[in-house]
């Protein structure tokens, strides 16, 4: 199936990562018409997917990760908070949105692969309702882990081959050393062949799944022959995610193979 774009939505863009449950209000509603806009002007086939932000990072980390039962619950509990705001959002705005649990239709098979159920999401896509999944909870044949959002993107990305693939981040995008450093320049290509000699650095937060080379390094394992754009741009920056998902130019890093 081929759809027009998956946007993922960082957890830093849509929450302040400084805060335990703190959501950045005006930003969501900001984001939300913009994807309304794109939804009425170029892209009704489309996949959104969040992160965890202060929801789901500092949850897990208090409890040390997810194989205690109670963890998998309040993680889970959390991330459905923040994604019924982004739904909500989405639905005031006129964006026909649903909530998609990713922990129901996901699951890590024993060779670690990630599985999941897509039928659900291709009928919603088909009637043109904009599903929105979340990391989460995975439960899988060696327990439960926690699932990135990022690592969802790519692996949907498998099924339903789309146009773009856009990762809205509260950065421009990829630099060559961490983005505060002095002289840090941004790299309007990367090339997942070279993520070897970027410095990352820490981002000095609370972040269980690792963060910008998390999300390169998971390109490389899902790529495949029908990737056609990915883009990783500043979502906090007006107009952005509107301009990306309509096709037209925005500035951030494109990444290659
Ligand atoms: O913020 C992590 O998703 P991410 C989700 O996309 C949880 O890495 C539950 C921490």
């Amino acid at each position: 199936m081929h759809i027009t774009n998956i946007l993922k939505l960082g957890g830093s863009v849509i929450t302040d990562k400084k805060g335990h449950y703190s959501i950045r209000y005006a930003d969501v509603y900001r984001i939300a018409q913009e994807i309304s806009l794109a939804y009425s002007m170029c892209s009704k086939r489309m996949l959104i997917v969040h992160g965890g932000g202060s929801f789901g990072h500092p949850t897990v980390a208090e409890h040390g990760g997810v194989e205690n039962p109670m963890a998998t619950s309040q993680v889970v509990y959390f991330m459905r908070e923040l994604n019924m705001v982004i739904v909500d959002a989405l639905n005031a705005y006129g964006v026909p949105a649903i909530p998609m649990d990713t922990h129901a239709i996901f699951y890590r098979d024993c060779e670690k692969f990630l599985q999941f159920f897509y039928k659900p999401l291709e009928e919603a896509i088909e009637k043109s309702i904009v599903p929105v999944l979340y990391g989460d909870v995975v439960f899988g044949c060696k327990g439960s882990d926690v699932l990135s959002g990022d690592e969802i993107v790519w692996r949907l990305s498998t099924v339903f081959k789309p146009c773009r693939i856009l990762f809205a981040s509260d950065v421009d995008g990829v630099y060559d050393k961490h983005p505060s450093e002095v002289g840090a320049k941004l790299l309007d290509v990367v090339s997942l062949h070279n993520i070897g000699v970027i410095e990352f650095g820490s981002q000095g937060r609370t972040d269980v799944t690792g963060e910008m080379k998390a999300k390169l390094l998971y390109g490389l394992r899902y790529w495949h022959g029908d990737i056609a754009e990915v883009l990783i741009f500043n979502g906090l920056k007006k107009g952005r995610i509107y301009n990306a998902l309509c096709g037209k130019d925005v500035h951030g890093t494109r990444v290659i193979l």
